[in-house]
């Protein structure tokens, strides 16, 4: 059964995107223009109530959460392509405790950068000057956390690549891409090293030559 993405060319579906690239799960793609509202069109909000992208179909079974979605078919297909939970229940957690930080940490104040910085001006907003360099100050905080980890370990959970890391993917990518704020890598050595790591997979670069950025 192939495997219906809705989304494609935002950040969040990319990450799935890039899961099953990973996984060798066949997909196919919707395509859903946030700029005109598709994703606020009453079938679309039967799929996702929240009117957020991305959601999966996969035959009668739907999915939403783009984390979701990666936890569940990185545990369906466990044993192809990519291993990406760990071997033991103890690497799982520390991977559960990474794709977390990820989540609560580390998008919330890029998420903002973005809607400040390339949303908000294509949909005619003025930036909000204060409410960036707050943002840019929590993020520096976070990647100094992931600095000190990155310094121990060569993947956030360990010494492999895993979901955690995995998840990452879209939003660094703006950072660095469309934001034009590779400077808050680069001026990391750990972060830069894993960054160059990570963003080299032909997995990531299979997704980018897909569905390249900025949106
Ligand atoms: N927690 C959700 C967040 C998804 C999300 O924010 N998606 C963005 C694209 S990256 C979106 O659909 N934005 C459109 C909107 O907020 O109207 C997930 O991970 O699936």
């Amino acid at each position: 059964m192939v495997v219906k993405v809705y989304g494609p060319s935002y950040a969040s579906p990319k990450r799935v995107i890039a899961l099953f690239i990973e996984k060798g799960i066949e997909f196919e793609v919707v395509d859903v223009d946030v700029f005109k509202a598709e994703n606020r069109n009453p079938d679309y909000l039967k799929l996702q109530p929240f009117g957020v992208l991305p959601v999966i179909q996969d035959g009668d079974y739907t999915l939403y959460e783009s984390r979701a979605i990666m936890r569940f078919y990185a545990e369906k297909y466990k044993s192809q392509g990519t291993e990406l939970l760990g071997k033991t229940i103890e690497e799982r957690g520390v991977i559960e405790q990474w794709l977390e930080v990820e989540g609560h940490n580390y998008q919330p104040p890029l998420y903002d950068l973005i809607v400040e910085l390339l949303f908000g001006p294509k949909m005619g907003k003025t930036p909000d000057e204060k409410r960036i360099k707050e943002d840019e100050e929590k993020l520096v905080r976070v990647l100094d956390v992931y600095e000190e980890r990155l310094s121990k370990t060569k993947y956030l959970a360990g010494g492999s690549f895993s979901l955690a890391d995995l998840s990452h993917l879209p939003f660094t990518q703006y950072l660095v891409t469309s934001l034009e704020k590779e400077y808050l890598i680069r001026d990391r050595k750990h972060v830069s090293a894993w960054w160059d790591d990570i963003s080299n997979r032909p997995a990531w670069k299979k997704v980018l030559q897909l569905y390249p950025p900025p949106f």
